[in-house]
C-alpha cells in the first residue's frame, strides 16, 4: 500500500537520520567485530525496519514496493550489513509467506516477523543447487500429516539468527525440475534441524551466512506453503521482489561513493590545486553519476510497474542486473580517485569495495539475470 506523501517523506528522512547518526559511525567498528551492537538491533526494531513490508493489519508497515526501494536507498548509504540484519525480514524471508500464506500461518508468525522478534531466513541454494535453483535436492517425503526433511541448504543468509526459515524442498522426485518443489515454513527448534558456523566472507562482516542441516526434520502439513509442487514458483516471485530491494540498496551504496568522492576530490590537493578540477576525475564522477542515476531511474519505474499489478520478471531482473554492475564500477573508481587513500583501510572505501562484490551473485547472479531479461525479451517478442 502506497504511505501518503508525507508519511512516506517523514519515513525517508527519519531512516536518513538513523543511518547518518547511528550507522555510519560505527561501521568500521561492525567489520572489525563482525557483529551489529544488539542496541542498534533494539534501535531498528524500535523503528520498525523489520516489518516496512508486513501488512498493516500484522504490525507492519506495508511498504509499497516504491516505497521499499526509495528506504532501501537510503539504507544503502551505510555498510550493507546493516540492512542485512533486518533484510531477509523484510524480503525473501517473509514475502513467501505474505504472499502465499494461509491466514492461519500469517497470524503464527506474521507479527513476531514485523516486530523483529523473529528473524526469517530463506532457504533455497544448495551446494549442488545455486544458479541451477530448480535442481534442489533437499527431500520433503509425506509421511501422514508430516513431511520428513533431509538434507542441507548453503550460504543462508541469518541463518544463525533465524527461528523460521522458509525452506523450498523436493516433495516429488520423479519430477525434474522445479515442478518437484514444495516451500515449508520450518521453525528454527524443530529436532534435527542444525546450522553450521558463519562463513568467513569477502566483505558484508557483521552479516552471516552459515549452511542448514536437516536431519529427519519432521514438519506438518500445515506448514507447506502453497500446494505440493508450486514451492519453485513461490521462490522465484520472491525474487522478483527481492531483486528490486537489491538493486534499491546497490543505488544508495552507489550514491554515497560518490559523495565521498565528490568530498575527497575537492579537498585533496596536486599540482597545487583540488584535484576535482582536473578533468580525468571529473570524467570518472560523471559516468559514476550518469549510471547511478540512470539505475535509479530503472528501479524505481520498474517498483512502480510492480505496484501497479504487472509482471515485472523482467524487470526486475534487468535492474538488478544494471544496479550491480553499476555499484561495483563506481565502488572501482572510488578506490581510484582516493588513490593510495582508496586502498588502505582508514577511509573505508575499500571495505565497501568488498562490500559490493556479493550483489552481483546473491539473488542471482548476473549472468542468471541475463537469462531471464532474454528468455523475457523473447516471450514478449522484443
Ligand atoms: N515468477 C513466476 N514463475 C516463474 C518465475 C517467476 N519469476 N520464473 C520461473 N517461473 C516458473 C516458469 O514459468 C516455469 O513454470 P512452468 O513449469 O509452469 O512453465 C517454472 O517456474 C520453471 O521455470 P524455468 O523453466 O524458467 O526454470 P529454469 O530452471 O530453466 O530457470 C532460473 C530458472 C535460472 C531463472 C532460476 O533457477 C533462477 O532464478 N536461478 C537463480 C536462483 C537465485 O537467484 N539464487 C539465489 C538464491 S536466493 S539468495
Amino acid at each position: 500500500m502506497a504511505l501518503d506523501a508525507e508519511t512516506r517523506d517523514h519515513l525517508i528522512e527519519t531512516v536518513r537520520r538513523f543511518v547518518a547518526e547511528r550507522l555510519r559511525p560505527i561501521e568500521a567498528q561492525v567489520a572489525e567485530n563482525d557483529a551489529v551492537p544488539d542496541d542498534i538491533l533494539a534501535e531498528m526494531r524500535a523503528l520498525g525496519l523489520y516489518g516496512l513490508t508486513i501488512p498493516e493489519e500484522y504490525g507492519g508497515l506495508d511498504l509499497s514496493m516504491e516505497d521499499e526501494c526509495l528506504v532501501g536507498i537510503e539504507l544503502g548509504r551505510t555498510s550493507p550489513a546493516f540492512r542485512s540484519a533486518f533484510g531477509t525480514n523484510v524480503g525473501i524471508g517473509s514475502q513467501g509467506l505474505v504472499m502465499f500464506g494461509t491466514a492461519e500461518q500469517k497470524q503464527k508468525w506474521l507479527p513476531g516477523i514485523a516486530s523483529g522478534e523473529l528473524v526469517t531466513s530463506f532457504a533455497l541454494t544448495e551446494p549442488e543447487a545455486g544458479s541451477d535453483s530448480a535442481s534442489v535436492q533437499t527431500r520433503a517425503t509425506r509421511d501422514g500429516d508430516v513431511y520428513v526433511l533431509n538434507g542441507a541448504k548453503r550460504y543462508i543468509t541469518n541463518a544463525n539468527k533465524a527461528g523460521l526459515f522458509t525452506v523450498m524442498a523436493r516433495t516429488n522426485p520423479d519430477v525434474r525440475g522445479g515442478g518437484g518443489v514444495s516451500a515449508f515454513l520450518v521453525p528454527r527448534d524443530l529436532p534435527g534441524l542444525s546450522i553450521g558456523k558463519p562463513e568467513k566472507k569477502m566483505g558484508q562482516q557483521g552479516a552471516h551466512i552459515c549452511d542448514v542441516i536437516f536431519d529427519n526434520v519432521r514438519v506438518p502439513v500445515a506448514n507447506r506453503l502453497g500446494g505440493e509442487g508450486e514451492g519453485f514458483k513461490v521462490a522465484m516471485q520472491v525474487l522478483d521482489r527481492g531483486r528490486l530491494h537489491i538493486s534499491s540498496v546497490c543505488i544508495g551504496v552507489a550514491e554515497r561513493l560518490i559523495a565521498d568522492c565528490v568530498a575527497y576530490a575537492s579537498e585533496r590537493k596536486q599540482f597545487g590545486q583540488p584535484i576535482a578540477a582536473f578533468q580525468l576525475i571529473q570524467g570518472m564522477i560523471a559516468d559514476s553519476k550518469t549510471e547511478a542515476m540512470a539505475a535509479r531511474a530503472l528501479t524505481l519505474e520498474s517498483a512502480r510497474k510492480r505496484d501497479s499489478g504487472q509482471n515485472v520478471t523482467l524487470e526486475a531482473a534487468a535492474s538488478k542486473y544494471y544496479a550491480s554492475e553499476m555499484v561495483g564500477r563506481v565502488a572501482d573508481r572510488a578506490v581510484q580517485i582516493f588513490g593510495g587513500a582508496g586502498y588502505v583501510a582508514d577511509y573505508g572505501i575499500e571495505r565497501l569495495y568488498r562490500d559490493v562484490r556479493i550483489f552481483r551473485i546473491y539473488e542471482g547472479t548476473s549472468q542468471i539475470q541475463q537469462v531471464v531479461i532474454a528468455r523475457e525479451t523473447m516471450k514478449r517478442g522484443g
